[in-house]
């Protein structure tokens, strides 16, 4: 098929270097992509060149990057290679990317992903100056059909003052159709409640409009998404994957979740894939999800059919359950329906339709504060991404990680978070290989107790018990005991020694 069925747009074609240059330094950059897929590929590997050029004939060239979450090697990889990043949000994973922003190199600032359409149409952010849209065609009356993942295409495309395209052949055409672009949103004090009451409703329109007066250039690539690999669930994800499907079980069985549970949220991770993974043999059926990302574990349980559909923003597949999917798009079309993130992450969608939310973490103190992103308070691994969108309105908010992390050298469970990016309101289970803690219903005190038997490792277990013992003695107040003087010098041991054990 051509991809490019507009013949006016099709004169915008050319080269990824020509497009390129048509971005300044300075300017701010909002790029397609979304956890590993539907980002441009060969448009910022040009941008890096080019300012790679320019920083060795001595000029300055950085831009902004806007982004819908993380992306691929051939953007943010490139661009942060070439120091040509100046600022970028939100969520980032890319290893280069990581290691500029935590030497101080690049700045970033990771906002909710429910948040950032509204807040660049709030005019917060400043203005949008180029959007660079990896898409998977362009009809005859010059709609854009989506790629693999639509993330802040739509508000890109609408506020940018011009637009670069990259149409991807790789990318499988049976996609068309599966998307479904919302233009209902507005701004305060004019908005509306968004009209989805289940999680395959479908709201809005399968392609993005967009002004052909604005597109100033149109690339041609044939790149796969460059998504990792997940790791074989081992015996800790397995175990975790267990302790939560028994709490479902648990829970239906009580009355408190129906049998075919609630719509789900799965993050990103091998411990949650561990989970969708357990699904599969679990007596649930008729599973949906109202998510970010579908990952293998979710397109497994598609095809088995334990998953009726799943509703998501991106794809985040490995390379060889993309090809499956690709090979077999057309099989998916009724069951999945990928939405602007503003929409997969709405807070009053995740409230109203009751999801059960399953992040991963980085710690957890005794009281159930969750820390997802800074190692040792100030070292960023990733972002907060959707988590916090899904977890304070969740049905049930759970959170899940191995009890320890670096061969044992640091306990997951410490007397206190070093940061903090989910408050215990906002978390209502913690699950590790060791066990899980309902903490519904419980005070601080409590929550120590539980979240110390059921979750900590027994090799940190003692010293944790010692240290709530004394806080139960010699803490200020004794709301949430804690000893200030205290609380944060297991991080610094680890800082220290290279290991958090006394
Ligand atoms: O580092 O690869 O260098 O060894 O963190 O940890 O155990 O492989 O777990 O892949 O599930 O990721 C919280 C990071 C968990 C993820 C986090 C180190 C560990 C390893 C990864 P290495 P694991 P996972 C929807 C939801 C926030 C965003 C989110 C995340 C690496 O789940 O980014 O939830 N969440 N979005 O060694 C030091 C600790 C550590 C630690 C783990 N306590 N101290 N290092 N690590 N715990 C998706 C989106 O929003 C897009």
């Amino acid at each position: 098929m051509n991809r490019i069925a507009n013949d006016r747009l099709r004169s915008k074609i050319m080269s990824p270097e020509d497009a390129a240059s048509l971005i300044a330094n300075g300017t701010t950059v909002g790029m397609s992509g979304f956890t590993g897929s539907g980002y441009p590929k060969s448009v910022p590997m040009a941008l890096a060149a080019r300012i790679e050029a320019e920083h060795a004939a001595g000029n300055p060239f950085r831009v902004r990057v806007w982004t819908g979450a993380s992306t691929g090697p051939e953007l943010d990889g490139a661009l942060a290679k070439a120091d040509g990043i100046e600022f970028r949000l939100p969520y980032n994973s890319d290893p280069i990317a990581r290691e500029k922003i935590n030497s101080g190199e690049m700045n970033y600032f990771d906002l909710h992903l429910s948040q950032v359409a509204p807040m660049a149409w709030q005019g917060f952010l400043g203005p949008l100056d180029t959007a660079v849209v990896e898409i998977s065609g362009i009809t005859a009356d010059g709609t854009l059909i989506p790629s693999s993942s639509i993330g802040n295409n739509k508000t890109w495309l609408d506020q940018a003052k011009q637009v670069i395209l990259e149409v991807n052949r790789w990318q499988s055409e049976a996609l068309n159709g599966m998307h479904d672009i919302y233009y209902g949103t507005a701004l305060p004090p004019h908005r509306k409640p968004i009209p989805l009451v289940n999680p395959d409703d479908r709201i809005g329109e399968p392609h993005f409009r967009c002004d052909p007066e604005k597109i100033v250039a149109i690339v041609e690539t044939d790149t796969p998404d460059r998504n990792l690999p997940f790791a074989e669930p081992d015996a800790v994800a397995e175990a975790i994957a267990g302790h939560l499907l028994e709490f479902f079980r648990h829970e239906v069985a009580r009355g408190r979740l129906p049998k075919e549970l609630l719509p789900l949220q799965s993050g990103v991770g091998n411990v949650t894939n561990a989970v969708l993974t357990g699904l599969m043999d679990a007596p649930f059926e008729n599973l949906t999800a109202f998510t970010e990302v579908v990952q293998d574990g979710m397109l497994d349980l598609l095809e088995a059919g334990k998953l009726r559909m799943a509703s998501a923003t991106a794809f985040s597949l490995s390379p060889e359950a993309a090809k499956r999917f690709n090979d077999n798009a057309g099989a998916f079309r009724d069951k999945l329906i990928l939405r602007p993130q503003e929409i997969s992450n709405h807070p009053e969608l995740v409230r109203r339709l009751g999801c059960l939310a399953m992040n991963g973490l980085i710690e957890a103190d005794i009281y159930g504060n969750v820390n997802s992103t800074h190692i040792m308070g100030s070292r960023i691994q990733n972002g907060i991404g959707g988590s916090g969108d899904f977890a304070r309105n969740a049905y049930v908010s759970i959170f899940m990680t191995p009890s320890t992390a670096k061969g044992g050298k640091i306990s997951a469970i410490v007397p206190q978070a070093s940061h903090v990016d989910h408050i215990s309101q906002d978390v209502q289970v913690i699950v590790t290989e060791q066990g899980l803690a309902d903490l519904r219903g419980l005070a601080p005190r409590q929550r120590a107790e539980l979240i110390i038997a059921n979750c900590a490792h027994p090799d940190y277990r003692p010293a944790l018990q010692d240290y709530f013992a004394r806080a139960r003695k010699g803490s200020y107040g004794q709301h949430a005991p804690t000893l200030p003087g205290e609380a944060l010098s297991w991080h610094q041991r680890f800082m220290d020694t290279g290991s958090m054990m006394p």
